[in-house]
């Protein structure tokens, strides 16, 4: 006769392998511009079982989990040696967030962890928390990882146990195994998240995207996807930053908002993914938007679609922190196709597929924010009096 230990190891085993090996399926899309797929690619069950179970059976015998997962959210991306991988930020039930591969032969289902998580080396100034990486592969030939490393502020009073600072982390791998820390980024403009460093060398120098902020959650007078150069990666350091991105009254980024992943070089200029963030009655709402910058100058904006790209639908708009999408990771394939990385509410990650050339069209032939009603009735207009001669 079976022992719990036996039937609950069997039957946990056997649901995590469906899952795994589960097929996704590509969802008709309605405005053609990308499309959402059935099933979400990463979940905290995927989360593998032996980081989770004690699997002997003398010291677990009621087969129970001793170290609990609680969500496998906001993702860099990279496609290496052929294979789609995900630097996950994977949240335990301790809230502490980390960094772990998971990788897919084809970027779209059958996610598999690799054997451990990755060990980020310290600084000096031990890390609380860590979360949010965007990868670049950088021309001097080494994996960034840049990332946002939380600290309980030295400053608040006694009795805030909450209180916080947010800094850029920076780490950098050959082989998405060995990690090599580097001093965090120090700017001039209070604290730092979504920052990510650009592929390239601008005159000789490290560039990054940064998004400077006066708090651990307000902006304040800060805010916007920011652009500032640095001499050194082993000590980087911003003098100067300036906003190529700012929040605006009355848009999805009114709040703040912050670049997503890497951007994509395409022959008609560099496509941009980034996060927007609102105030509602029901808190603030997350949605993504895509921008495109000169191919000869990623810092000067050339073409910004109006509102959202990507905004939290149905069951997406549920989770720990809901009615948030956030995406810090995509993938341009060598045919043209785009796999768009994204986390909703906090809690899980999607993919979306496109392409560079509907990308384009989209940035190129979508109408501006115009920011008054009555401007968005005319660009409506504008369309309805295009279309008369063709329905
Ligand atoms: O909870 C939503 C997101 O909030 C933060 O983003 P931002 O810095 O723009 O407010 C990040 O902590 C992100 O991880 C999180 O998904």
């Amino acid at each position: 006769m079976s022992t719990l230990f036996e039937t609950r190891k069997a039957a946990i085993e056997k649901a995590h392998h469906d899952l795994l090996t589960q097929k996704n399926e590509e969802l008709f899309s309605t405005n053609g511009i990308y499309s959402r797929f059935k099933n979400p690619i990463l979940t905290r069950e995927h989360v593998p079982l032996n980081w989770r179970f004690d699997f002997n059976p003398v010291t677990n015998p009621f087969f129970m989990e001793r170290i609990g997962f609680n969500a496998t959210f906001n993702s860099g991306a990279i496609k290496w040696n052929g294979k789609y991988l995900l630097v996950v930020r994977v949240e335990g039930n301790d809230r502490k967030s980390f960094f772990a591969v998971a990788e897919s032969p084809n970027g779209v289902d059958n996610f598999k962890f690799w054997d451990k998580p990755i060990t980020l080396p310290q600084t000096e100034d031990l890390d609380t928390n860590v979360y949010d990486m965007r990868l670049t592969a950088h021309e001097d030939g080494w994996i960034y990882g840049v990332f946002c490393a939380e600290r309980k502020d030295p400053n608040a009073p006694d009795g805030d146990t909450s209180s916080a600072t947010a800094t850029a982390g920076i780490a950098r791998t050959k082989d998405l195994v060995n990690w090599e820390r580097l001093p965090d980024l120090i700017s001039h403009s209070g604290q730092q998240r979504n920052v990510v460093l650009f592929e390239k060398f601008i005159d000789g120098k490290y560039a990054f995207f940064t998004r400077p902020q006066d708090g651990f959650i307000d902006t304040g007078k800060g805010g916007g996807i920011g652009w500032g150069l640095s001499e050194t990666i082993e000590n980087a350091e911003i003098p100067e930053e300036n906003i190529i991105d700012s929040k605006t009254y009355h848009t999805v980024y009114e709040v703040k908002n912050g670049q997503g992943p890497h951007p994509i070089y395409t022959d008609k200029g560099w496509l941009h993914l980034a996060h927007g963030v609102r105030n509602t009655a029901a808190g603030l709402r997350y949605v993504l938007y895509v921008f495109m910058s000169d191919k000869n100058d990623v810092s000067k904006i050339t073409h910004k679609p109006n509102g959202h790209f990507i905004a939290p639908l149905c069951n997406e708009r549920v989770g720990d922190v809901s009615n948030v999408v956030f995406a810090n990771g995509w993938i341009a394939d060598d045919d043209g196709m785009v796999l768009i990385y994204y986390a909703s509410s906090d809690t899980r990650m999607h993919v979306a597929k496109t392409t560079i050339d509907q990308l384009v069209d989209y940035c190129i032939n979508t109408p501006e924010d115009r920011l008054h009603s009555h401007l968005s009735v005319d660009t409506i207009n504008q369309l309805i009096d295009k279309n008369k001669n063709f329905k």
